[in-house]
This record gives structure tokens, sequence and C-alpha cells, in this order.
């Protein structure tokens, strides 16, 4: 049987997700009773009045709940997901604001009516007066500090952390040569095809809860709903549909409409179901990205960074259920492939009464990656040097792996590279994009009056976190393979790979196998689908959990035929003697056989009787094992892994409207052993477009009173398929030496350097420094007319 490990297979989950035959939120609960939210119009202001009574003689309308109904546990503020010691300001909000509003879109009233028109028209009838308090909006406000978005934080400030690995300070003092840059990434949001949303049914007689939810982790919705909700977690079972897209922003655990609506369903012993419209997921949901980055770098003659100092002011939101999580990733992994002689970073996480801040596909690496190769370009520009060289001589050479770079990880342990060959990738990507032959391209571009300049960035990524994933993989009677995992899907083709690393280990055709991720019926621990880490974390456990299986299947196949163990291979989906392929076994026989209460109505089982355990002396299970063809194992990495890779553009700049157009697109991208390249590339390549869009056409704008001006697709530029650049790419196989199967991550590499990597060819082709990213041709155009003006 070919190997599938590796091979590009098409997503087996496709063909139906395309023909329409996908389940998602919104498909389920059809006739379930409907929730809708009043939310706040003002930024920030006390709630002064909630005044119901003209919703209530509303046909259909069936509830009306505000924080004041909530009981017990429910009426605390949300859990602080990953508390930190910089986090000196935790604040998390209440399901439903309970005396103030922190932002426009915080949940202040739920109604639940026999459908959605109607809990809409009773939210348009409930009165809530406000008392509005100053607001703070942007960074630069919170540093002022005027005014506080919480009054008992002072300075604005959620957290303030310093790394430092030597002393940047002085290194800098000492260099030959010293920079400065200020550089501004503004905010974005994360867009999945289909927005959050709950639908959840009691069963007053089991006394149990199901929840169905698009969540990017079931297990944590579950506990959250069960300690909320006060009911044994067995009698709560959260279970995940199709999901169409999440990239970042479901994987709050919990969402308030996640305990909400479970506990009205409870309480009214009706069925009810919140599907999020696009206005709520733009006010209500999560934002991410905008920082002020200050850098100041002492370097030498070939352009190798002694010492580098970077500030960071970050943009937070109103809320930290995710603690110091982004800030953290920006400032470790703004260092990319390369080492400083000296680092030090600092960054205070800044509350603002905007949508609050949570890791967003790339989850702080964007700004980071900015950082550091904006940096790059200044030193290059600054000795005349080419840009490619610089960032060679700072690179970690592959004989100094693992890289301790003396700083802490996201992940509260040491920030070390396991593997990588950068000089390899960087190599690579000349070729491909033809670096050496680009200024010969230029001189003609500009005899025909055009404007094209070529970019670089690199970036590395700590992927496959922990703690842990698990796997469970049971072989039927049926001789069907049954795989589940705990970590729920969004689109990542996780049913392909999982199948593809189980047929392999058990050696049976991929059509008989079936995998199930996010269901806590059928796997109760998991941790979740961020982070990049599904193809490490569960890859890895369930190959392990197949792995016994197939041990399992060769004890019992050898006490059937009397073999030993040894002495028998899996070959097709049947045990065999190695010397003797006739003296076989299929596996469903050997599942028969494993349990103890045969299933006499099935054929397998007919097959088993005449290698059923006849002496009475034996126990039936054999000694040692359990029952059943199956095994659950766990994966636990001892650190994160770091993928790399790097990309190259070529892009041409109009010198009348400043439009711009990427012409060429390069990767070269290095995620350790690849289960399937196809889905690697699809992932890049997704997570490219989603760059360019960053990079080049999407923002979240506020107004000075915090209202979000472009809350819907009519103004919030995502791109078509003909602004994403066709992308060229090519793979570097590192093996990771720090799972079994050799893996890292790759979900969420695509988009990390696309900001830094457009800003240095737009930079490229124009001639003055880019600062400021997303970059709009309008955004060009002044600059050039600042620029010409000196
Ligand atoms: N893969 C592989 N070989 C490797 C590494 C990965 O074949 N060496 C495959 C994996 O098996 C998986 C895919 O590539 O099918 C992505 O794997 P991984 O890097 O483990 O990332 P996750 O599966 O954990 O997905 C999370 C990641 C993140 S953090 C965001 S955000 C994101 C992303 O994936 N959101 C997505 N990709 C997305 N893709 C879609 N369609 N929708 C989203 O919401």
């Amino acid at each position: 049987m070919t190997r599938l490990f590796g091979s590009p297979i098409p997503r087996l989950e496709d063909e139906r997700l395309v023909s329409g035959r996908g389940r998602y939120l919104d498909d389920l609960g059809r006739g379930a009773l409907a929730a809708a939210f009043v939310r706040a119009p003002h930024a920030h202001a006390r709630i002064v009045d909630v005044d119901v009574t003209d919703a209530l003689d509303i046909d259909g309308l069936v509830a009306v709940y505000t924080w004041e109904d909530l009981p017990g546990k429910l009426a605390e503020p949300l859990p602080l997901l990953i508390p930190h010691p910089a986090l000196t300001h935790p604040k998390t909000g209440y399901p439903l604001a309970r005396e103030e509003v922190n932002h426009v879109g915080e949940p202040v009233v739920m109604v639940v009516a026999r459908d959605r028109y109607v809990a809409e028209d009773a939210c348009d009838r409930i009165r809530v007066t406000y008392d509005p308090l100053p607001p703070v909006v942007t960074i630069e406000d919170a540093v002022r500090a005027e005014h506080l978005v919480h009054e008992e934080v002072p300075g604005n400030v959620a957290a303030h952390l310093v790394q430092e690995n030597g002393d940047a300070r002085a290194a800098i003092a000492a260099a030959p040569h010293t920079l400065e840059l200020d550089l501004d990434i503004q905010r974005s949001a994360s867009m999945p095809m289909e927005g959050r949303g709950v639908y959840a049914r009691w069963d007053a007689e089991d006394g149990s809860l199901r929840v169905y939810t698009s969540t990017q982790t079931s297990t944590s919705v579950r506990a959250a709903i069960a300690a909320k909700l006060d009911l044994p977690l067995h009698k709560v079972e959260v279970v995940v549909p199709d999901v169409g897209g999440g990239f970042g922003v479901k994987i709050m655990h919990p969402w308030p409409e996640e305990v909400l609506i479970p506990w009205a369903a409870r309480l009214l012993g009706r069925e009810i179901k919140w599907t999020e419209d696009r206005r709520e997921h733009f006010i209500s949901s999560a934002h991410e990205r905008r920082q002020l980055q200050k850098v100041r770098v002492g370097f030498d003659d070939a352009g190798r960074v002694l010492g580098l100092d970077v500030e960071i002011w970050h943009d937070n939101g109103a809320y930290t259920p995710y603690g110091v999580i982004v800030p953290i990733i920006t400032s470790t992994q703004l260092l990319g492939p390369y080492k400083p002689g000296a680092y030090r970073v600092e960054f205070r996480s800044l509350y603002t009464n905007t949508v609050m801040v949570t890791p967003y596909r790339g989850a702080g690496r964007p700004q980071g990656v900015y950082a550091m190769e904006r940096t790059l370009d200044a030193i290059a520009d600054y000795l005349g040097k080419d840009r490619a060289e610089v960032r060679e001589v700072n690179f970690v050479k592959p004989e100094e792996m693992p890289y301790d770079h003396g700083l802490v990880f996201q992940d509260g342990r040491p920030l070390v590279y396991d593997s990588g060959d950068f000089a390899a990738s960087l190599r690579l990507l000349k070729e491909l994009v033809g670096w050496d032959d680009f200024e010969s391209y230029r001189e003609q571009a500009r005899a025909q009056g055009r404007r094209v300049g070529i970019g670089i960035a690199c970036y590395v990524e700590g992927t496959g976190v922990g703690p842990y994933e698990g796997g469970h993989v049971l072989v039927e009677p049926s001789g069907r393979v049954m795989v589940s995992t705990g970590l729920t899907t969004q689109g990542q083709g996780h049913h392909t790979v999982f199948a593809q690393i189980v047929a392999d280990e058990l050696s049976v055709p991929i059509e008989q196998v079936h995998v199930t991720t996010g269901d806590t019926r059928l796997f109760g621990y998991a941790v979740g689908t961020f982070a990049s880490r599904a193809a490490v974390m569960s890859g890895n456990a369930i190959a392990l959990a197949a792995r016994e299986v197939r041990a399992k299947a060769l004890k019992i196949a050898g006490e059937a035929l009397s073999r030993d163990p040894e002495d028998l291979e899996i070959v097709a989906g049947a045990v065999r003697a190695k010397d003797d392929p006739d003296t076989a076994l299929d596996l469903a026989t050997v599942a028969v056989l494993s349990n103890p209460l045969r299933y006499a109505f099935d054929e397998a089982a007919k097959r088993a009787t005449q290698f059923a355990v006849t002496d009475t002396s034996k126990p039936p299970v054999p000694e040692g094992e359990k029952p059943g063809l199956e095994a659950t194992a766990y994966y636990s990495p001892p650190r994160s892994t770091f993928a790399n890779g790097m990309h190259a553009a070529i892009v041409e700049t109009d010198p009348d409207t400043a439009d711009i157009k990427i012409l060429r697109y390069c990767v070269v991208h290095d995620c350790g052993r690849m289960i399937n390249p196809r889905i690697v590339a699809g992932q890049i390549h997704g997570g490219v477009a989603q760059g360019v869009a960053g990079a080049l056409y999407e923002r979240i704008v506020y107004d000075e009173n915090g209202q979000l001006l472009n809350a819907s697709f009519m103004d919030f530029l995502m791109p078509y398929a003909t602004e994403v650049p066709k992308i060229e790419h090519a793979h570097l196989e590192t093996s990771s030496p720090l799972n079994p199967l050799g893996i890292k991550g790759a979900g969420e590499a695509g988009v990390i350097p696309v900001s830094a990597l457009l800003a240095s060819a737009i930079e490229d082709a124009e001639g003055f420094r880019i600062t400021r990213m997303p970059i709009s041709p309008s955004d060009l155009w002044h600059l050039r007319q600042r620029f010409a003006a000196g």
C-alpha cells in the first residue's frame, strides 16, 4: 500500500462541503426559539436604567433578561483564561453588562422570542438610559490617560513587561551605527464566512444540556457552561458542527452567548438558538493587530545587529480574557530567524474603549515580524547593502540548534528554536523569485515608465504549543476505523490528515477511516484548535493511539493464530504471518475477538468463532488488556516546535494613481515533515490572502467617540480573489526533533510576514520609508506628497 503520510491527496471533506452538504450552526435548530441582544451604542457609559416595558406586549416574546436576572456564577465576570504575572490589572466583562459598558457592541439585554424577527423588534423597544463617559479610543488616548477605561486601572495599563537578554542599551551605545524607527500597524479583525452561533437544548428528564456551538475549543466551552450553570460535567455535551472559519475569533471560551443561551434554554425548558449577524461580528466579537512600536538598533558594518531595543504599545481593547498572549507573542517572535547580540523588549498593553483584542491568525507575530523586518530593511538602506545579505548575516545557523534566546516564550517555557535551516530557505527563495536578476528587470520597467519594487520578509512561528491533545482510535467489528480527537475543525482539512496518519499506521484503506473532531461526547479532554497546533498535537496523539491499536491487534491475532506477534504484520487491513500471507485475520475479525461480548449478528463474528478462545482456563480478554480494539493516547510536547518561512514579492505602484499591484508572490516554507503538502499549500495560500487583505485593504476604523465606522462589508474592504496574487511556493522539510512525526505547524504561517513584506516592496519601489500599515493607494499618494515636500 502506498504510504499516505506526505501524499498530496485531495481533502476528503471537500466534496461534502462544496456540494452544500455541510451542516453549520444555523442549519440546526429549525423551530427553536431565537435570541437577540440589545448592545451598547456608546463606547463608554454608565447604565442608568433599563426599561423593557414597551417590549413586553409584543406577540411572540418569550423572555427578556438583564444582568440583574442572572443567578449565581453566571452573574460574575467571565473567566480570565490565561493569567500572567505581567497582567497587573486584568478585566473581563460580564455576560450582560452590569453597571457600565466599555465598548460599542457590549451585550446589555438578551431577548428570547418566537423567532429572530420578533426578538429584534423587541430589542428595538427596550430603552436603556446611559450616562455617557469620555471614551479612550486610541493607543495615544490611552497613553495620555486623561480618561480611564476602568476607573481602578491607573494609566490604562493592563500589563507591562520587560524581557532582556544581555544589555541591549549598552550594546547600542557602543555600536558603530545606530538607527531609530517609529512604526505603526493598524487594527484589523478576522472575518470568517460563518460568524459565531450557539444552539442549546435542555433535556428536563435527564437534567442535561446539549449545546451546539461554532467554536475552536469545545471542551473548555463545556467546562465553562458546567461551572457557570452548576451542572455536573457529564450532563453537558458540546457538539461542534461544521465551522465556516474561525481564524482565532472562536477561541474565546466562553463567549457571553455560549453561557447565556444554555442557561435560558434550561430556565425556559425550550430550545434556543442565536446566530451572530455580520454587524454583531464587527462590534462584539474580537479584533487584533494595532500596535505602536519604537525600535532602536545598533549594528556593525556588515549589518549584524549588536543591540536591539524595542518598545511596544499594544491596543488591548476593553477586556483581557486572553491576558497578555498577543503582545507576549509579538515581543518574543519578533526575533524571527535572527540572533541579535543583545535584546530588550518592553511592552505596555493598554485598555481602550474598543472591542477587545484576542488572537487573530498570526496572533501578534505579524506585528513582531513587521518591527524586525522594517528594521533590517532600514539597516540595509543605511549601509547600502543587499537586503537579503543583511538578513543572512543575522541568521541563527543550523549547527546552533537548539538555539536558546534566553527569553521566556508565551507558554512560560524558555524560547528555544528546535530546528530550521534559514540560509537554505533564503537560497531557495532568492532562486524562486529571481532576486539577483531584479535590478535588470527594474531597469527595463523604468524604461517603460513603470515603477517596480521587490521586498523580502522572514519569520519563525512557534507552533504546536501544549499542554496536550489526545486521540482515540477504534476498530469496529464492521472493520470501520473510528478516530476522534477533542480539538475542533474550521476548514483546515483535519479529517483528511488524521485519516492519512491512521490509514498508514494500521495499513487500512483511507476510505475505511472516519474522523470526528470537537464532540465532547466522544472525546472529553482537549485544548483546542489555535496556535497552529492540531497537526503536531492531535496528529502525534492519534499516531500514538493507532500504534497502540496496531500492537494490540498483533497480540490478539497472535493468540488466535498461535503465532508470536513479532512474526505478524498488518497489510491491507489484515493481520498476517510474515512468512505465510495465507495465515491471516482481517482487522474486523480481530476487533470481534477483542471483545468478549461477541457480536453474533456480525459477519466478522461468524468468521471469528473459529478463532475464539476455547481454552476455558484462559481469560477471554488477554492479561493486562482492556476489551475492544481501541486505544486512547495523549501527546504532550516538551516545548513548542518552530516552523519558519520567507516570502518575497514584486510590486508595481502606479506613478499617477498610486495603485498597488502585486506582480509576483513567492513563499518558501518549512513546517517539518508534511502530512499533506496540498493541505499545507492551501493553508499557506489562505494565509497569504488574509495577509494581503490586512496589508493593503482591511482595517478597522473608529471615530473619536469610539463608534466603529466601517462595521459592514460595504465599508470594510475585504479583497476579492481577483486582488489575491498567484502564489508560487516551495517547501523545505527540516524534521522537528521534538515529536514522533517530526512535524511543525503551518496554519498561520502564510499571514505572518505579509505586512512587513509589502511595506518592504512598496518602499523599494517608491524610495521612501513606509512605517505605517496597512497602506492603501490613497495613503501612498499622501506619502508621496509629503516626501516630495521634504
Ligand atoms: N499540516 C500538515 N503537515 C504539517 C503541518 C500541518 O499536513 N507539517 C496540515 C494539518 O494537518 C492541518 C493544516 O495543515 O490540516 C493546518 O495545521 P496546523 O498548522 O496544525 O494548524 P491547525 O490545524 O491547528 O489550525 C489552526 C490554524 C490557525 S491558528 C488559524 S487562526 C487558522 C488556520 O489554522 N484558521 C483557519 N487555518 C485556517 N483555515 C481555515 N480554512 N479556516 C480557519 O479558520
